[in-house]
């Protein structure tokens, strides 16, 4: 399927897999409507996105886990921007590496607000246009962590388990439309997800791709982008992508010290 004027609604675009999917998108003559919380690292993208042949961007500030700012910022988008083809549904992150029992609760509600009911509140102000115009791609951003839970991580490994299912609940939903529902669900990506992670701790944050090269955010846009222009018969519902040097959440393969294992 051909991407050009088609216009893709992206959430978390202003870094990471997120901005790299803008540009992937742009590339291919793509209409982008950006979403992010931060409206100045977004800018810095939507300009990259028009240098890189977008056809059009526009950019909004959105904090996916405001149902009602979610609500209303859909319904307030002008009639051009209204029609959406594609919703990449990018916006999560992970906070702290905590046993359950030792877990902060404000970690907690961070991930679970944005990586699970930010995706629902999205999805439920999108796809009911989509339902109504006959037409229209969901990808869902998920992980190896869905797959399979790692020690530490319950939580963050539960939100990526919970996007799964809300993946192939919607893929069950729209059975009878013509819309396309699709999971991309990559492992070690380096992007600021572990600085965020552990709240901008550098050297914690670097340990995590020591000794093993991670995949890029390119390579998970690349992988969307694929997705996405499969012929309009096809449906892609799952992508799990991981780089050489794991296995799975479980199992990694780190050069520097010639170990396997699963520290992160
Ligand atoms: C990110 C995968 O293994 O870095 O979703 O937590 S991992």
């Amino acid at each position: 399927m051909n991407l050009t004027g088609k216009t893709v609604f992206l959430t978390g675009a202003s870094a990471g897999i997120g901005a790299a999917t803008a540009l992937a998108f742009a590339a291919e003559g793509a209409r982008l409507l950006l979403a992010a919380r931060r409206l100045d690292k977004l800018s810095k993208v939507a300009e990259a996105a028009q240098a890189r042949g977008a056809q059009a961007v526009h950019s909004i500030p959105l904090d996916v886990r405001d149902q009602p700012a979610v609500a209303a910022a859909v319904a307030a988008l002008p009639a051009e921007w209204a029609e959406i083809d594609i919703l990449v549904n990018n916006a999560g992150l992970s906070r702290g590496l905590d046993k359950v029992h030792q877990g902060s609760i404000e970690d907690w509600d961070e991930m679970i607000d944005t990586n699970v009911k930010g995706l629902l509140y999205v999805t439920r102000a999108v796809v009911p246009g989509m339902v109504e115009r006959g037409s229209g791609h969901i990808v869902n951003l998920g992980s190896t962590a869905g797959e399979l839970t790692y020690p530490n991580g319950a939580v963050y490994c539960a939100t990526k388990a919970a996007e799964k299912a809300i993946n192939d609940g919607l893929r069950q939903d729209l059975l009878g439309t013509p819309l396309r529902v699709s999971s991309i669900d990559p492992g070690m990506v380096e992007t600021d997800f572990s600085r965020v992670r552990f709240r901008g701790d550098e050297a914690r944050a670097a340990k995590v791709y020591q000794g093993l090269q991670p995949l890029t955010p390119e390579d998970v846009a690349d992988a969307i982008l694929w997705a996405v222009s499969r012929p309009a018969h096809v449906n892609i519902a799952h992508v799990l992508m991981t780089p050489v040097a794991q296995a799975n959440s479980l199992l990694f393969h780190r050069e520097t010290t010639g170990t396997m294992g699963n520290t992160r």
